[in-house]
């Protein structure tokens, strides 16, 4: 048997600024693999530098085809999969590839829609959008055309010191479901600040300190009334676990690629539910490969808060599927054909890559 990779690079409509850098295409590693007339796909989270966490494409194409491949010859279950990956250390990312994979393969082969053999399913994820930081005006006219779509909650990015920003969009926009994220640009030092962002009814801060941390987290959650939500922080079940014993989370940003795979992130949706938390699905401006796992998940009854799971329109004028989502008062249905469901477009994914190669397994 064997796995294609293709690695494609899409400009963006518009660069995408967070505390960590501004990124202008997606560059995007997917995985194919055909077996017995069924065709999966997945895509890695990456991209090519280790800025959200300490994997990037290099690494998952390395942890893949030197190592990992080999564990999917026989078209194991996802979990049979990750219990045989044990032994590599992290590298979620490069494990989640393939386990979302063999999600997209087995479901195909049960000729189910992906949400439908997942679990309990809504039918339809509720969307929110994730916006850049940019010029104020840039941002607020961003803003009031999300509000205009129907989306269902505002997440601004934030960094420490411009917390002004918060104040110009809630004066602007005092009624919306609005959120910062910070992604881990202050330390705890920065807490009076970040209890100032008490006064605008934020739906919640997600993850102000650092990835690794917890302990910090928990000690701003006992000094501030916003909830809090983690997203870099939480790497499994496990830290997912211990994030709500200590009092350090409200809310989780579950993104599969993270927390490596959809079975260890549905593990996560359930420590959240017996935690009394919360759980949205993230993303990671993924192409429609991606965006139909994150779909798919999205649309469980598990998971009960809005996420970033904008339709393709939001990123790249042509993505590489021929079906891109559409939102309809704020929600995206997941495909009904089986699996991810979702078409390639050839042509498209041609013109947009940059390398291609075969991993024999
Ligand atoms: O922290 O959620 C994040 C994008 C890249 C890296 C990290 C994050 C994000 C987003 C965008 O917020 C979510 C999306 O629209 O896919
Ligand atoms: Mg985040």
């Amino acid at each position: 048997m064997q796995i294609n990779f293709y690695k494609v690079r899409i400009p963006f409509l518009r660069p995408f600024t967070t505390s960590f850098g501004t990124e202008e295409y997606r560059e995007a590693l997917l995985f194919r693999l055909s077996h017995d007339g069924v065709e999966a796909y997945s895509e890695a989270v990456t991209s090519p530098i280790p800025d959200y966490g300490y994997e990037d494409n290099t690494t998952v194409l390395h942890v893949i085809r030197d190592l990992a491949a080999k564990h999917i010859a026989d078209l194991p279950d996802p979990s049979t999969f990750m219990e045989r990956v044990r032994g590599i250390k992290g590298h979620n990312m490069g494990k989640a590839a393939l386990e979302m994979l063999l999600w997209d393969y087995h479901s195909k082969a049960s000729d189910q829609p992906l949400y439908r053999y997942l679990g309990r399913s809504r039918g339809y994820a509720n969307v929110g959008i994730s916006i850049g930081m940019a010029k104020i005006e840039e941002m607020l006219e961003q803003i009031e055309k999300a509000v205009s779509m129907g989306y269902k909650r505002i997440k601004i990015k934030i960094a420490r010191g411009r917390e002004g920003l918060v104040r110009d969009v809630r004066d602007n926009f005092p009624d919306i479901p609005l959120s910062v994220d910070a992604n881990g640009d202050y330390t705890p030092s920065d807490i009076p600040r970040l209890k100032d962002l008490d006064r605008y009814d934020l739906e919640y801060i997600e993850q102000p300190f650092s990835g690794d941390d917890l302990i910090y987290h928990s000690r701003l959650k006992k000094e501030i009334s916003t909830p809090l939500c983690l997203d870099e922080s939480i790497t499994s079940a496990d830290k997912a676990k211990k994030a709500f014993e200590i009092g350090a989370a409200d809310v989780i940003n579950i993104k599969p690629g993270r927390i490596g795979g959809f079975a260890e992130s549905l593990k996560v949706a359930e420590i959240a539910r017996e935690n009394g938390g919360h759980v949205w699905v993230g993303g990671m401006l993924e192409t429609g490969i991606g965006r139909a796992f994150n779909i798919a998940f999205a649309s469980l009854d598990l998971v009960d808060y809005p996420g970033d799971t904008s339709p393709n329109e939001k990123y790249f004028s042509r993505d590489i599927v021929r079906n891109p989502f559409r939102m309809k008062n704020g929600t995206i249905e997941p495909y009904h054909e089986p699996g991810i469901g979702v078409r390639i477009d050839e042509e498209s994914m041609f013109r947009y890559m940059v390398e291609a190669g075969v991993i024999s397994v």
